[in-house]
C-alpha cells in the first residue's frame, strides 16, 4: 500500500533509500538541513558518486514521487532516520544527529506513525535514547506509534544493488512494530527480512562491521609479521585461503570510511569485554604511521621529498574520502615536510590540487599506490619511469604487476613483502 515516507538525512544511505521507496510506489520527502543537497535533489541531481543513483533520483524527481525539503513534513505515515553517527575525539558515539532528528519528528507524529532508525548506533539507542523522546508525542510506542531499528548494510559503490538484494534485519520494539516495518521494506527488498528486537538488530549491525575490522586487523598484523620473518604475506594469504575454512582479508594502509573505523568503538564504549575489538581498531589505525615508517626507511629524511600519491579515497572506485587512511598518510607526509602530489580520478572533484598520473610523477622521489582504482591498471610504467627522479614504487595493495614495474626500471616495494623489504 502506498505510504507517505519522510527520509531524514539524504546522504550516502538516505538518498538511495529515498529513491528506492519513491520508485517503488511510495510518496517520499527527503528532509535534510543541508540546503545544497536539497537544491540538488529538487533538480533531480545528486552530489554523491554512486553507480545508478543519479538515474534513479532523476526518475523519482521527474515522476514527482520524491521531493527534497528543509522542513520536516507533519503527519507522514513513516519517518526513516538515516543521519550520521560520528564519534567524538574520545571515541564515544556522538549521537547528536540521531537525537535532534528524533526531536524534530516527534511533534510531526500522528497516530499510527512508523519510525525507523537506519543509522548505525550503539546498543540500546532505540530503547534508551529514542523512545523517551518519541513518547513526548503523547502516542504510545508499540501501540499507536511503531518503532524499529533496521540498520543499513549497503556497500558504498554497490548501494543500489545491495539495497535490493541484501537480506535485511528489522528489530522492532515489539512484534507489531517489526511486522509493520517489514511490510514497508518489502516494497523493494528481494532478500530475506529477519524480524527481531531493536537491541539485537543494533548488535547485529555493529558486529558485522566489527567482524570485518577484526579480520582486516589480522591481515595487517600478518603483513607486519611477514616483513619481520622475511616472507610475502600475499603468498601466505593466497595459499592459506585454499584451506576450506580460512578466508583472510587483504592488508593495506588502514581502514577507512564512515562505518568500519567507527562502529567497533560503539561496542568498546558500552561493553567492558570488547578487548579484541579495541586492539583490532588500534592495529588498523596504526597502519598509516606504519606505511610512513616504511617510506622513511626507503627515502631517508622525508623533508623536501616529492611523493606521488595514487588514490586517496577510503577504498577503490568511489569518491568518498571520509576517514580515509591514505588521507591520513598524506597529512603525515606533509607534516614531515614532503611535497605530496595526489592523483585520484574519483576524488578530484572534492580536492583542491590533484594531478594527472604522469604530472604527479614529474620529479617524484617515490610513487605510493594508496588505493587501487581501476584507472590505475592502465598506467604505462615506461612513461612513469621517464618522469620519476628516483625510480621507486611502494604498492600498499598488491595491485600493480611487479614484473611490469621492474621491466620499466622502477624498483617495486610491496607492503607486507618481507622478501623485498
Ligand atoms: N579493507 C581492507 N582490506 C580488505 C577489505 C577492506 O583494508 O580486505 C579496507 C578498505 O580499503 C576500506 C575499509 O576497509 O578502507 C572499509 O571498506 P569495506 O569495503 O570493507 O566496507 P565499507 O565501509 O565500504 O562498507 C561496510 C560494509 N560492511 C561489511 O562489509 C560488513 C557495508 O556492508 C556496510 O553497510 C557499511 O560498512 C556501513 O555503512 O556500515
Amino acid at each position: 500500500m502506498k505510504k507517505s515516507i519522510c527520509v531524514i538525512g539524504i546522504g550516502y544511505v538516505g538518498l538511495p533509500t529515498a529513491a528506492m521507496f519513491a520508485t517503488h510506489g511510495h510518496q517520499v520527502v527527503g528532509f535534510d538541513v543541508n540546503e545544497k543537497a536539497i537544491d540538488a535533489l529538487n533538480k533531480g541531481e545528486t552530489i554523491i558518486e554512486e553507480p545508478f543513483l543519479g538515474d534513479l533520483v532523476k526518475q523519482a524527481v521527474e515522476e514527482k514521487h520524491l521531493v527534497g525539503s528543509t522542513e520536516c513534513p507533519v503527519g507522514s505515515d513513516v519517518y526513516i532516520i538515516s543521519v550520521p553517527t560520528p564519534i567524538n575525539p574520545d571515541k564515544t558515539a556522538d549521537m547528536k544527529f540521531v537525537e535532534s532528528a528524533t526531536r524534530t519528528i516527534t511533534p510531526c507524529l500522528r497516530p499510527g506513525a512508523i519510525v525507523v532508525l537506519e543509522s548505525t548506533s550503539p546498543p540500546r539507542t532505540v530503547t534508551d535514547l529514542m523512545l523517551p523522546i518519541l513518547a513526548e508525542s503523547g502516542l504510545t510506542p508499540g501501540e499507536d506509534l511503531l518503532v524499529a531499528h533496521s540498520p543499513e548494510r549497503i556497500l558504498p559503490g554497490k548501494a543500489i544493488e545491495e539495497l535490493r538484494t541484501n537480506s535485511r534485519i528489522v528489530g522492532g520494539i515489539n512484534e507489531k512494530s517489526a511486522q509493520a516495518v517489514k511490510e514497508i521494506y518489502e516494497s523493494f527488498v528481494e532478500g530475506e527480512i529477519f524480524l527481531t528486537d531493536s537491541t539485537t538488530a543494533e548488535m547485529c549491525k555493529l558486529m558485522e562491521n566489527t567482524f570485518r575490522d577484526v579480520n582486516i586487523a589480522l591481515a595487517n598484523e600478518l603483513a607486519k609479521m611477514s616483513e619481520e620473518v622475511g616472507v610475502n604475506c600475499w603468498d601466505v594469504i593466497r595459499m592459506a585461503n585454499q584451506h576450506p575454512r580460512v578466508n583472510f582479508l587483504d592488508p593495506g594502509p588502514g581502514v577507512g570510511g564512515h562505518c568500519i573505523p567507527l562502529d567497533p568503538w560503539f561496542l568498546v564504549e558500552k561493553c567492558a569485554n570488547a578487548k579484541l575489538i579495541k586492539q583490532s581498531r588500534l592495529n588498523n589505525d596504526s597502519m598509516p604511521a606504519y606505511v610512513m615508517d616504511k617510506l622513511t626507511s626507503l627515502l631517508g629524511d622525508i623533508k623536501g621529498k616529492k611523493i606521488a600519491l595514487f588514490g586517496v579515497t577510503y577504498k577503490p572506485n568511489i569518491d568518498d574520502i571520509r576517514e580515509s587512511p591514505v588521507m591520513h598518510l598524506k597529512d603525515l607526509l606533509i607534516e614531515a615536510g614532503a611535497e605530496v602530489r595526489i592523483c585520484d580520478p574519483h576524488a578530484a572533484r572534492k580536492l583542491e590540487n590533484t594531478y594527472d598520473a604522469y604530472d604527479a610523477c614529474d620529479g617524484a622521489d617515490i610513487v605510493v599506490l594508496g588505493v587501487s582504482h581501476d584507472q590505475f591498471s592502465a598506467i604505462d610504467f615506461e612513461k612513469m619511469a621517464e618522469k620519476l627522479s628516483n625510480k621507486v614504487v611502494f604498492d600498499t595493495r598488491n595491485f600493480w604487476n611487479s614484473e611490469a614495474v621492474e621491466k620499466a626500471g622502477i624498483k617495486y616495494v610491496l607492503l607486507g613483502d618481507g622478501r623485498r623489504a
